[in-house]
């Protein structure tokens, strides 16, 4: 049985991952415009990904008898300076839900829930995961420099990035 505490934290968090997939979104839009296809299908697969995180956390929530309940997504941005900001900010936002994974470990422990504990340390391997694909990213837009034939290769390579869903715990 989940603490009401706890129960509170995971909705919580599920609203942070249906952002995350929301603000994806918004910059998948933001790179279609930008005639930036590779970059926008990047953004698409990460869609997809935080939707499976969010949906990982609210099987937790039912299978641990639980109330999942959801509240109202923040409005993302519409437009960023450049792809590279674009990207800075996904990096800004993967930190910010590490730190939030990183506090859920420590209710958990405060509360002696070592179930929750235990399921919360597939996302703290994911987070690491997390930040280095998008500091990959931006590495490779700082290497071509933003412009030209550089970035037509690093919006091709963006494209071939594919969704594979998680295993089921
Ligand atoms: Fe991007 O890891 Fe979930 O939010």
């Amino acid at each position: 049985m989940l603490s009401e505490k706890m129960q509170n934290a995971l909705n919580s968090q599920i609203n942070k991952e249906i952002y995350s997939s929301y603000l994806y979104l918004a910059m998948s839009m933001y790179f279609e415009a930008e005639d930036l296809a590779g970059a926008a299908s990047w953004m698409r697969t990460q869609v997809l990904e935080e939707m499976s995180h969010a949906d990982k956390f609210m099987s937790y929530v039912n299978e641990r008898g639980g109330r999942v309940f959801l509240e109202a997504i923040e409005k993302p941005a519409v437009s960023w300076e450049s792809p590279l900001d674009a990207f800075n900010g996904a990096l800004d936002h993967e930190r910010f839900i590490s730190a939030s994974i990183n506090d859920l470990v420590s209710l958990a422990r405060e509360e002696k829930d070592f179930m929750s504990d235990n399921f919360f340390q597939w996302f703290v391997a994911e987070q690491v995961e997390e930040e280095a694909s998008v500091s990959e990213v931006i590495r490779m837009f700082k290497l071509a420099g933003g412009a030209g034939g550089g970035l037509l290769m690093i919006d091709r390579e963006l494209g071939s990035r594919v969704f594979t869903p998680p295993a089921t715990n």
